[in-house]
């Protein structure tokens, strides 16, 4: 079958119906790719040596699909979590926004699915397409840079104009081509002198230019580094178990947001956001897969996740949590990366 141009406004109702709040086509042509490699240059990518192999595809998105034509973006908003009315900061563990309810891949998907479904019911197209949600090789952020969504943030997150920096981003590679709108003139850039991020940020991760250093980054430790955590990083990481929203919860582009057309993450996620640490440092492998199944989360594995809440207790300066590190080592002694990050947290105790 002859593949035939379809319509914007088709593919921005088909993909809005689905649930996302965002949506924007470009052409295939190549990326510049210019910062991502600077930033593989000077290591920033820390261990994520996948994202240099893929460089090409990176930058070229047609290698991921022979014959693409077009590329959607489609962004979903989320709220950020709020912390319980009775909170002080070191009686509980914080797990970032995104992570609090079920896998954003995994919805993100399902609803890039249901939106192709419903184009090629309604015009046959696309005959070939490809999603892609974070891991994909794709450079999600200069794609919706480029169809207009938002702006490049010092914190180096894409800052919406409705919705801030809390949304997450999919792609469908198709081979139809969209008769895309006039491009949009660049939205107007915020950061102009403000420097919020940069020196919010406890691991000073963030550069000057805005590039990551994931080696810093409380994300990057807490989420994909496997090795035992620096300890010269370990006092910066705060009460952190898994992700970090500093450099979102201090950016003025959050501040004033539209809500979500469909919300994904529970409503009021105090008690998810910050189990205590009585709970945490309690948990058995089984208990973590039961607590975590489904969410992002459970992606670090017991191991890690557990390195990661010893750190988080030993810098919360709760003396009371020791019997339960205690309790913990010799339940998990035998697993180094447990062992070694509770005795820390115990001398850091005292
Ligand atoms: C690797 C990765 C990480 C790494 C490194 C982060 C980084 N910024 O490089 C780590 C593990 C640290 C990480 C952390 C987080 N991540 Co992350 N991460 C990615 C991933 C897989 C690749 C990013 C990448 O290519 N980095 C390489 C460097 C070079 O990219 P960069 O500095 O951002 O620059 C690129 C663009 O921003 C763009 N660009 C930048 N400035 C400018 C300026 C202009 C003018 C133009 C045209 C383009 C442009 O060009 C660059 C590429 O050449 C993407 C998904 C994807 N496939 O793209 C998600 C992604 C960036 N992460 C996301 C999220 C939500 C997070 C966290 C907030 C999670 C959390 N709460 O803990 C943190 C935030 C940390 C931060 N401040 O960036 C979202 C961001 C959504 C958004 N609003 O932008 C993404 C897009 C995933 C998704 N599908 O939604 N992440
Ligand atoms: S905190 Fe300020 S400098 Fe950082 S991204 Fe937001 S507006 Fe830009
Ligand atoms: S996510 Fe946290 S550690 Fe990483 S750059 Fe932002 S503030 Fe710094």
């Amino acid at each position: 079958m002859q593949t035939q141009k379809i319509d914007f406004a088709a593919v921005q109702q088909a993909f809005l119906a689905a649930g996302f709040d965002l949506v924007g086509v470009t052409d295939c042509s190549p990326l510049t790719g210019a910062r991502l490699a600077r930033w593989l240059a000077r290591g920033y990518a820390a261990d994520m040596e996948w994202i240099g192999r893929s460089f090409r595809s990176r930058v070229d998105p047609r290698r991921l699909l022979p014959g693409c034509r077009s590329i959607v973006v489609a962004a979903a908003a989320y709220e950020p979590g709020r912390p319980p009315t009775d909170s002080s900061p070191g009686k509980y563990a914080v797990i970032a926004s995104y992570a609090l309810g079920p896998d954003y891949h995994r919805i993100l998907r399902r609803r890039c699915r249901e939106a192709v479904t419903q184009l090629q019911r309604t015009s046959g197209q696309p005959q070939k397409f490809r999603i892609a949600v974070d891991s994909g090789p794709v450079l999600e952020q200069e794609i919706a840079v480029r169809v207009g969504l938002g702006v490049i943030g010092r914190n180096s997150l894409l800052l919406t104009p409705s919705f801030g920096s809390y949304v997450l981003l999919a792609e469908v590679l198709m081979d139809t081509w969209v008769k895309t709108p006039e491009q949009k003139p660049p939205s107007r850039h915020i950061c102009l002198d403000c420097r919020k991020c940069v020196q919010a940020c406890p691991t000073h991760a963030l550069t000057e230019e805005g590039l990551v250093d994931s080696r810093r980054c409380i994300s990057y430790l807490t989420i994909e580094h496997r090795g035992p955590i620096p300890e010269p990083l370990r006092p910066l990481l705060g009460t952190h178990v898994f992700g970090c929203d500093i450099c979102q919860e201090v950016c003025p582009a959050n501040r004033v947001r539209s809500a979500p057309r469909a919300p994904f993450l529970p409503g009021s996620p105090a008690e998810s956001r910050y189990p205590s640490f009585q709970e945490l440092l309690r948990m058995s492998p089984e208990e973590f897969k039961e607590k975590f199944r489904g969410t992002p989360v459970a992606r670090t594995g017991y191991q890690r996740f557990m390195r990661n809440v010893c750190v988080a207790a030993g810098n919360s300066g709760d003396r009371s949590l020791k019997p339960l590190l205690e309790s913990l080592l010799s339940r998990r002694g035998d697993d180094p990366l447990i062992r070694e990050h509770a005795e820390w947290a115990l001398e850091i105790l005292g």
